[in-house]
């Protein structure tokens, strides 16, 4: 067994007998009432989901295990020559709850080279799907497929199931995914846009290396690879692509069909594809100016245009955080620190909207959170890499958030989660509450 897998099966044990006190002698214990709003407003604010992964303050931004995002970069072992860290420390991280040290993350490294071989089924499948069918439902498709050779589903079906122990078949699955996503993504990357070019894995190289590398873009954007798979992993488990990965799991289903539906909620607008629209939207604004970088008032008039159309800004606002996001602030540090990023005319015209949009989002007085999301960075920093296929970006997403939504999910078996079964009531019956039937 390896370390990692014996260090959590340590932590399952030490943590089962908490879940289980709570729910044989508290379960009655309210966490708050319900209202309308809720019911019919997408159950925001409801406290009915528990994971110990992240924790999102709405003030603060997200803590993984406990730790900011600067926290996170400064306590985990950096790949030799970056300062940023070993994605694999990360996963480690997320798992236990511990900081693994240099030896331990290079197991873990080890590990996933091992099971990082894309089957060829699964490229068969890639080829099979017409060469226009979006990234993310290409990505989607080679989750599911992989389902055959799920560890859980095979011990589930041979009738060995066992709550105490399937876990570890949920991690092992976790663990074979985790290693396969990025060089299936950079698969349908260089298929799709690359001139049907490939380029095999470096065995030498971390997961977020082997990345780039894959990808065919050069340093720095290794760099950009692991920070982009860290920020994006978790944001505690009520999001559309956790909530959903989630939800699937808890019918015992198996982590491939359970990430493949995760995925399908990350390709939705107001979530994973966020970022895509963000880009889309600075440049057709650009293109307008014919390349140049607007005044403050063109910049307000164009915010106030697409508020008056009835459309959203898109990067701005969130359901929960009612800050900048953290998230954003890690990208904008790192274009400020990077030559000729730092003085890019499209990364200008962001830092001009960061400026700008606020207090219009403010004045119009809809969003809650008038400051912008991840989303409202990352386009810039892909574009500037080279990455200029928008519908991609959502894709790189995919790639990090599988670290939280798999780890989750690990943890949902190991805590025997039950399945999820939220009631639902008729619109009648909510105006004979509200008093008025
Ligand atoms: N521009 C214009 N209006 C906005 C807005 C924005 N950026 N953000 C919120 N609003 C509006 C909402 O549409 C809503 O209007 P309505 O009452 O007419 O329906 C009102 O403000 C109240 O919304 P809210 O409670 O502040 O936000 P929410 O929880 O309903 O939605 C989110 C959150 C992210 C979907 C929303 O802010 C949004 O659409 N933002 C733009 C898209 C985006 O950036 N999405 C990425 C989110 C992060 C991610 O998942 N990747």
């Amino acid at each position: 067994m390896s370390t990692l897998k014996q260090v959590l099966a340590q932590k399952i044990a030490e943590h089962r007998p908490r879940t289980t006190k709570l729910v044989k002698e508290f379960s009655d214990v309210s966490l708050g009432e319900v209202n309308i709003g809720q019911a019919i407003g997408g159950a925001r604010g409801i406290k009915c989901l528990v994971t110990d992964i992240s924790y999102l303050d709405p003030m603060e931004g997200i803590r993984f295990r406990g730790k900011t995002i600067p926290e996170t970069f400064e306590a985990l072992p950096k790949v030799p020559g970056s300062e940023y860290p070993y994605v694999e420390a990360f996963w480690w991280m997320l798992l236990t709850g511990d900081v693994p040290t240099m030896e331990q993350t290079l197991e873990v490294v080890e590990d996933w080279k091992q099971r990082a071989q894309i089957p060829q089924y699964v490229i068969d499948v890639l080829r099979a799907l017409p060469r226009d069918s979006h990234p993310m439902a290409m990505f989607s498709s080679a989750i599911l497929a992989m389902q055959r050779d799920s560890v859980f589903a095979k011990t589930y079906s041979s009738g060995k199931f066992n709550k105490m122990t399937c876990w570890e078949d949920m991690y092992e699955d976790a663990s074979n995914m985790m290693a396969k996503l990025g060089p299936i993504g950079a698969y349908i990357y260089r298929m799709k846009y690359m001139g049907d070019t490939h380029i095999a894995a470096d065995p030498d190289l971390d997961m977020g290396g082997n990345f780039a590398h894959m990808m065919g873009i050069p340093a720095p954007y290794d760099n950009v690879a692991r920070m982009y798979f860290i920020i994006h992993s978790d944001h505690e488990s009520g999001n559309v692509s956790a909530h959903a990965t989630h939800l699937v799991a808890s019918a015992l289903s198996d982590a491939y069909y359970a990430y493949s539906a995760g995925i399908n909620g990350l390709a939705g607008p107001l979530h994973g594809l966020a970022n895509e629209e963000v880009l889309r939207w600075t440049q057709n604004f650009m293109s307008h100016l014919g390349g140049e970088v607007p005044t403050e008032e063109g910049l307000k008039k164009a915010l106030w245009d697409t508020l008056n159309s009835g459309q959203v800004i898109p990067g701005y606002g969130h359901a929960v955080l009612r800050k900048t996001d953290p998230r954003y602030t890690t990208q904008r540090e790192f274009c400020l620190k990077t030559e000729g990023l730092k003085d890019y005319p499209l990364f200008k015209l962001v830092s001009m909207i960061f400026e700008v949009a606020p207090g219009v989002l403010t004045e119009h007085g809809k969003a809650k959170n008038p400051w912008p999301n991840v989303d409202a960075q990352s386009g810039v920093i892909q574009w500037y890499y080279g990455v200029t296929q928008y519908e991609f970006y959502t894709v790189l997403f995919g790639i990090g958030r599988a670290l939280g939504c798999l780890a989750n999910i690990t943890w949902d078996r190991a805590l025997g989660y039950g399945i999820e079964r939220p009631k639902s009531v008729t619109t009648e019956m909510l105006e004979k509450a509200a008093g008025i039937k």
